[in-house]
Order: structure tokens, then sequence, then C-alpha cells
């Protein structure tokens, strides 16, 4: 039996479900999504495992433009999902057609591997609406496939990895068959502890945030981390903490109880606050931090 496998890669605008669409695909809750924009900083690979196939997705950053040096390494990330996909998968929403995304549908066209458009978010918006939508993508893309779907609720979900499957290359499998992503735990937990700063805060601060997981230590009965937060500002450390630290303390709770579900062990958890004006321009620093 021919086995299958390649690069499926999902880029599109802030917000429009594609990391949601990652952990359908997946069937399990891998990466962090959050209904504000710029949640998923880094590409990150979620890997699909069947007999006969291997499917390596990779989830990205939504694509803005940037105005610093994270943002613009985020950037990067995107460019280089376009260079090495096998199939390209564009995902938007009702609000956001071919009009609103030139620069996407411009490289879109260009590419010469399989396309397919996903129209997200079909749960929120009638027929009619949905229909343009479909409508103006399939004459902006002739060549894509144009799909309208819910990640959230799973509508089309099952039909799409079908397709994917047999879009795939021959090809021996890219990595063991039993990984599931080219991240560490570590990395999730930072992730985690960083959706929770989105939920909790507002305005600049989760922006103006990184988490770093500085100590993580499995015990038989316990995992104990450790995670930096960094912010940019005095004031923004304040509100972070809180009144007699009542902030710090809702916001560890919630993520000492997402981390449990996510481990499925118990949780010791300590953050450090830390001030970097300057970590979103610094290069070595955010060499550091991954990006
Ligand atoms: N109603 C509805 N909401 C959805 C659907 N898919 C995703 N969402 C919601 O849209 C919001 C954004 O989802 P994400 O998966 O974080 O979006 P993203 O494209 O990864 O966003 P960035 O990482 O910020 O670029 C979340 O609140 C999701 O629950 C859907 O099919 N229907
Ligand atoms: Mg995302």
């Amino acid at each position: 039996m021919a086995h299958r496998a390649g690069y499926v890669n999902i880029i599109g605008p802030p917000n429009a479900g594609k990391s949601t669409l990652l952990n359908a695909l997946l069937g399990e809750k891998l990466v962090i999504t959050n209904p504000k924009a710029q949640t998923t900083r880094h590409r990150i690979l979620g890997i699909l495992n069947g007999d006969d196939h291997q499917i390596v997705f990779s989830d990205t950053p939504g694509v803005i433009e940037p105005r610093y040096e994270m943002q613009r390494r985020m950037m990067r990330a995107v460019n280089e999902a376009f260079r090495d996909a096998d199939v390209l998968l564009i995902m938007s929403d009702p609000e956001h057609g071919p009009d609103q995304l030139t620069g996407l549908v411009e490289k879109a066209g260009r590419m010469q591997v399989p396309v397919a458009v996903l129209v997200n978010k079909v749960d929120l918006v009638g027929q009619d609406r949905m229909e343009q939508a479909l409508v103006s993508w399939q004459a902006a893309l002739p060549q894509a496939k144009v799909v309208p779907l819910s990640a959230l609720h799973g509508f089309h979900v099952p039909e799409l990895r079908d397709w994917l499957v047999r879009q795939l290359p021959e090809h021996p499998p890219y990595f063991p068959k039993d990984q599931l992503s080219d991240r560490h735990l570590r990395f999730f937990v930072a992730e985690i502890i960083r959706d929770k700063i989105l939920e909790h805060f507002s305005d600049e601060i989760p922006y103006s945030s990184e988490v770093v997981v500085t100590s993580f230590q499995e015990e038989p009965e316990i995992v104990r981390i450790e995670a930096d937060i960094v912010v940019m500002r005095e004031g923004q450390k304040a509100i972070l903490i809180g009144h007699e630290g009542r902030a710090l303390r809702r916001l560890g709770t919630a993520a000492r109880k997402a981390i449990e579900d996510f481990l499925g062990m118990k949780v010791f958890l300590r953050f450090h606050i830390k001030v970097d004006e300057g970590w979103r321009e610094d290069a070595d620093k955010l060499g550091q931090y991954g990006y």
C-alpha cells in the first residue's frame, strides 16, 4: 500500500478560526484559540497519522501588516508556510472576502499545489451571505476548491480531512508515527498561560506579554512549573498583579486548571513577573523566545 504524506498549511487573516480548525482536524485541543486577534504567534505543526498517510498541518499567525520586530518574525513564519506547502488552506470568514485580502489572493493564485479556500463560521451567517462569499472566492481563485465550513461545530471538517488525504503526494512519513507536534510540552504550557492572559486582561497587556516556562519538573504526583511573564512597563506589571495580588492569583488558578487538563496531572504553578521595555524589538530576546 502506497504511503502518502505532506505539509498542509493553514493561512489566513487574524481570528478566522485557523487554530480552531487545526484542533478539529486533529480531534484534540492542541493549540490555543481565543476571540482576540493575534492569538497564534508561531508556526506550530500538528501531525495527523493514519496507517497509510501522515498529514503535517501547520497553524500560522494571522496575516497582518507588521509594526514591530516580533510581528515581522510572525509574518516570516507565514511566508515560510507558503513556500513548503503541499496543499494550501486559505482560511477566511464571511467578514473577509478576497477584496479585503488581496495580498493573500495574489500569493495563493501563484501556487503550484492544490489550494482550498475555507469560508469559516457558516453558523454565524445566513445562506445568502455565505453564497455570496463562496461565489466571490471562486471568482478570485478559479483553480481553488471553495468550501463553506464551521471549524467550531465540525461542519465539513471530516470531508475536508478526506479530501486532504487524497491530495497528498506519495511520500514516506516525515515524523515518527506516534508524534503529534514539533513542539514540546513546555511550549504548550506557555501557550496556555498566554491564552489565560488574553482572556483575563484587556487592551495592550496581552500584546505586550511573553511567557517563558523556566522550569518544568515532573514528579510522580505533580508537575512543578515556573514561568516568567515578561511585560513592557511597570504599570502593566501592576495591573497583572492587581490589588493585593488578586489578579495574578486568578490568572494562576485559571492557568493551572487548564494546564492540569492538558497534562492530565496535578500542577504546581508559580509566576515571576518581569519588565522588559524592548523585548518585542530585541532580536536576541526574540530568538531566545523562539521567534
Ligand atoms: N461561531 C464560530 N466561531 C468560530 C468558528 N471557528 C472559530 N471560531 C471562533 O473564532 C475565534 C478565533 O478562533 P481562532 O481559532 O483562535 O482563530 P485564528 O485564526 O487561529 O486566530 P489568530 O491565531 O489570532 O490568527 C474563537 O473565539 C473561536 O472559537 C466557527 O466555525 N464558528
Ligand atoms: Mg490561531
